[in-house]
């Protein structure tokens, strides 16, 4: 008897019926859209991927797919994610999470995902403010970004999400621009091949408190260099570019992290023993 084999998905399989409340031009549209072409040119069925978000509007994200997704709590993502990966290591998971809720309130979370590298791909929609409670700044909102809840901008250093993600341990480190969802789409399907944490950045612009982002179309640009393996010289040209460098920027070869199944060593009832003596 031969092994029924499933057609492969289209993308548009990869989409729930739920209609996107983003605001219209939002650059998270296009993000889904490359979610869904790189999910098709995968070849993985929805039931085997899981999305995993927090909050915000690009966290919104899992519930436009057709996939297993949890919409979590703010900040949190990537502690669910990582335990679901360890307990269900033959799902794909792929974090989706925004500057807001992946920098500020789930900072440590980030730094310490890069450095366990569980195999799975972290994707933040980066539009530097938090676009869901209309218009704070974030970690990498400009200093000088100036606004009624920010009168004369924070004057604070942004925070350098790629570098921090090297310097972590991250396996692969991308940075992508919504507005171009073909070339996005490819960084997703490499990344999530990739074994380890991939993280990518994506320049994903919030029409509605962050207008002026509509220009980063025109300042964006592909990485004048090759992806490297040596994440020093990566760290040093990410932090001299002009932060619209488009592309793979560095990919490692640190081994994934493995969950130890051997046998335990002390069985639970020797421990309680010894607690009561
Ligand atoms: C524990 C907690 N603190 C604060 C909030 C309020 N809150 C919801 S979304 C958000 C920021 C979202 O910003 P970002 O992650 O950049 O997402 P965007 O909306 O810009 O895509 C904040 C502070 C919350 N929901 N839960
Ligand atoms: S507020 Fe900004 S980030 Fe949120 S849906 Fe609207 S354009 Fe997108
Ligand atoms: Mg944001």
């Amino acid at each position: 008897m031969t092994a029924e084999v499933r057609p492969l998905c289209k993308p548009a399989e990869y989409k729930s019926d739920i209609k996107p409340v983003w605001c219209p031009g939002c650059g998270d549209y296009h993000v889904l859209m490359s979610f869904t072409r790189a999910f098709a040119e995968l070849g993985l069925p929805p039931e085997q991927i899981a999305v995993i978000s927090g909050i915000g509007c690009s966290s919104r994200i899992p519930a436009y797919t057709s996939c297993y997704g949890f919409h979590g709590v703010h900040g949190r993502s990537l502690a669910l994610a990582a335990g679901l990966k360890v307990a269900r290591s033959d799902l794909t998971v792929v974090v989706a999470s925004g500057d807001g809720d992946g920098y500020s309130i789930g900072g440590n979370h980030f730094i310490h995902a890069c450095r366990r590298n569980i195999d799975m791909t972290y994707v933040v929609m980066d539009n530097h403010i938090y676009g869901m409670t209309k218009g704070q700044p974030s970690p990498t909102t400009e200093p000088e970004f100036d606004t009624a809840l920010s009168p004369g901008g924070t004057g604070l250093r942004p925070f350098h999400p790629l570098v921090i993600a090297l310097a972590s341990g991250a396996n692969f480190v991308a940075r992508a621009f919504s507005g171009n969802p073909n070339e996005t789409a490819s960084i997703i399907v490499e990344a999530i091949r990739h074994p380890g944490f991939s993280f990518i950045e994506i320049l994903s612009p919030c029409v509605t408190f962050r207008p002026d982002e509509k220009a980063w179309k025109d300042l964006v640009h592909p990485a004048p260099v090759e992806a490297t393996n040596d994440p020093g010289k990566a760290s040093r040209r990410i932090m001299t570019d002009d932060g619209f460098n488009i592309g793979i920027l560095y990919r490692g070869d640190r081994r994934p992290y493995q969950l130890h199944m051997g046998q335990a060593s002390a069985e639970l009832a020797e421990l309680e023993r010894e607690f009561e003596t």
